[in-house]
């Protein structure tokens, strides 16, 4: 269906954009882009962002800050290293951390890319503090990565959303598992659609799910491939709450994607990467904090309520 209406902004950029990028760093960086969030018991908003040094390759370094958009105080070295001799599978790096609270296990659970040999897969560490790691190892073997654990189990089972690539194509699927170390009942929940869609191909899960009394809201990124490289594009869509597995709305058009200077320059231009949120007080308004042009993390505010909303008038039952 055509759009007869001017499209509406659903995430707004903070002035302050971008409010962190590798100058700020207390320790040679050559850029620091899609960071994992979350709000601790003290309100302190945590950053654990994707570092990459000039070998290309990445770890992950936590910044804090009380309102969550300036005075970051940065750890003074790397938070979370790459551990190949343990970790065979984190030999070139570690990437783009999704962070979840897990109230039943009371620490956070971080997933996030583990580069190597193999290709990048989905690796977790648990963590109370953001300095010490108790690291799960891999969990999804290559090739996949954006994955992101809800925060509570789901008809008795730990919850994985994540994106392996199966058919030269890239999905988001769903795992269950009893202890987070065993993984089964793989489910597609999200495929990408075909043709000239935003979305066609490939798409992932961006930030962690959001849990709604409708559903959980699914923030998702769709590549586009064009003659010029690739555009990474926001998108929106509410799984079903019981099970998670099923996808109830979807939304037609993107609602973010790269439009400001640091969102189209950068080491890779047009690429918008959210891979972590916090909600207000109210647990509806939304900061999301997203990698710009693989270089620099930026800040956007949105809604909880509008966004479904939104899928409620642009949305499609998937
Ligand atoms: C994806 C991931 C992200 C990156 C994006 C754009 O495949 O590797 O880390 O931000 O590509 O380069």
């Amino acid at each position: 269906m055509m759009l007869l209406h001017r499209y509406e902004t659903l995430f707004h950029r903070h002035d302050a954009n971008p409010i962190l990028k590798a100058a700020d760093w207390p320790y040679p960086a050559h850029t620091v882009f899609n960071a994992g969030a979350t709000r601790l018991r003290d309100g302190t908003t945590l950053l654990l962002c994707r570092v990459e040094d000039r070998r290309g390759h990445s770890h992950l370094c936590a910044a804090r800050s009380r309102n969550g958009i300036d005075g970051w105080t940065i750890d003074a070295k790397p938070t979370l290293l790459p551990d190949p001799e343990r970790y065979p599978e984190e030999l070139w790096g570690i990437e783009d951390p999704r962070i979840t609270f897990v109230e039943e296990l009371d620490r956070y659970v971080v997933a996030y890319t583990a580069f190597s040999r193999g290709g990048p897969g989905v690796a977790l560490a648990l963590t109370d503090d953001f300095h010490h790691f108790e690291r799960l190892g891999l969990v999804m073997q290559p090739d996949d990565k954006d994955a992101a654990l809800l925060p509570r189990r789901i008809n008795g089972r730990f919850a994985l959303l994540h994106r392996p690539v199966t058919d030269a194509n890239a999905h988001v699927w769903i795992s269950f598992s009893p202890d987070l170390r065993n993984w089964g009942g793989h489910r597609l929940v999200l495929p990408a659609r075909r043709g000239a869609w935003w979305d066609a191909n490939r798409v992932g899960l961006s930030p962690p799910l959001i849990e709604t009394p409708r559903g959980w809201l699914m923030l998702y990124h769709g590549v586009r491939r064009t003659g010029a490289g690739c555009l990474y594009r926001l998108g929106v869509a509410l799984l079903d709450l019981e099970t998670a597995e099923h996808c109830i709305l979807r939304g037609d058009s993107w609602i973010f994607g790269p439009e400001a200077p640091y969102e189209r320059e950068g080491d890779v231009g047009y690429v918008t990467f959210p891979c972590g949120y916090t909600l207000g007080a109210d647990g509806d308004a939304i900061n999301l904090y997203y990698g710009a042009a693989d270089t620099s993390v930026a800040l956007a505010t949105g809604s909880v309520s509008q966004l479904l909303d939104w899928l409620d008038r642009n949305g499609s039952a998937a």
